[in-house]
């Protein structure tokens, strides 16, 4: 077989143990003070239904201006926090031994949030992977091929696991349909907490 769209996608069912989730967590809720969750809205205008923020030198925000990393929250205009060592741990195991990802987006889903099938594409350097941690309330994820119109497959992201989109998989077109409200006590208020690590800048600034 050739290169297939999602060759390269690896996904770590159960990767974090309870008592790194729930370290995870705290680590992440501390900096949400520093960096409040926002509602982004796409450049088309829309809202989008998921609530966001970043942690590290770089950040990725969507508005009227369209997509771009940007080193200040929007709406507070600080510097985003520091990105939690344990990601940093995950990363240079399964992301990239040598180059520490510059980005990590925070995405928290209620009840009725998704996220449209898309591409991970402002980043300067493919080479890079994304590697991503689901934890609460359990996502369904789609993925896809290059092309938007590719056949898709679906999969249940659980509290703890972790995936990766490299190699030929790195730019494969992926969503979250819907979440299931209630399926884990992590996150306090309910919901869905998605970490997606990146290296934004390239290796060299
Ligand atoms: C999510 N994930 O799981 C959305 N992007 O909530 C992503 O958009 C994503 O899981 C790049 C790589 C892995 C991902
Ligand atoms: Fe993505």
């Amino acid at each position: 077989m050739g290169n297939s769209a999602t060759d390269g996608f690896r996904i770590f069912p159960h990767h974090l143990k309870l008592e790194v989730q729930t370290a995870l967590v705290a680590d992440i809720r501390e900096r949400l003070t520093v960096a409040p969750l926002y509602r982004p809205v796409t450049p088309g205008g829309k809202p989008m239904s998921v609530e966001m923020s970043n942690l590290g030198p770089l950040g990725w925000c969507t508005g009227p201006e369209g997509y771009r990393y940007q080193d200040r929250h929007p709406e507070t205009g600080n510097p985003w926090p520091d990105i939690p060592p344990l990601l940093l741990d995950l990363w240079s195991g399964l992301g990239d031994p040598d180059v520490p990802p510059d980005a990590c987006l925070v995405n928290v889903y209620g009840p009725g949030s998704r996220m449209g099938l898309h591409q991970d594409r402002d980043e300067a350097d493919f080479r890079f992977p994304v590697v991503s941690v689901s934890l609460g309330d359990t996502g369904i994820f789609r993925i896809g091929g290059l092309n938007r119109t590719d056949p898709t497959r679906s999969i249940r992201l659980a509290s703890g696991d972790v995936c990766v989109l490299g190699g030929p998989s790195r730019l494969a077109h992926h969503g979250i349909d819907r979440i299931l409200p209630g399926s884990s006590r992590l996150w306090p208020e309910g919901g869905r907490l998605n970490l997606t690590l990146r290296r934004a800048g390239s290796a060299r600034c």
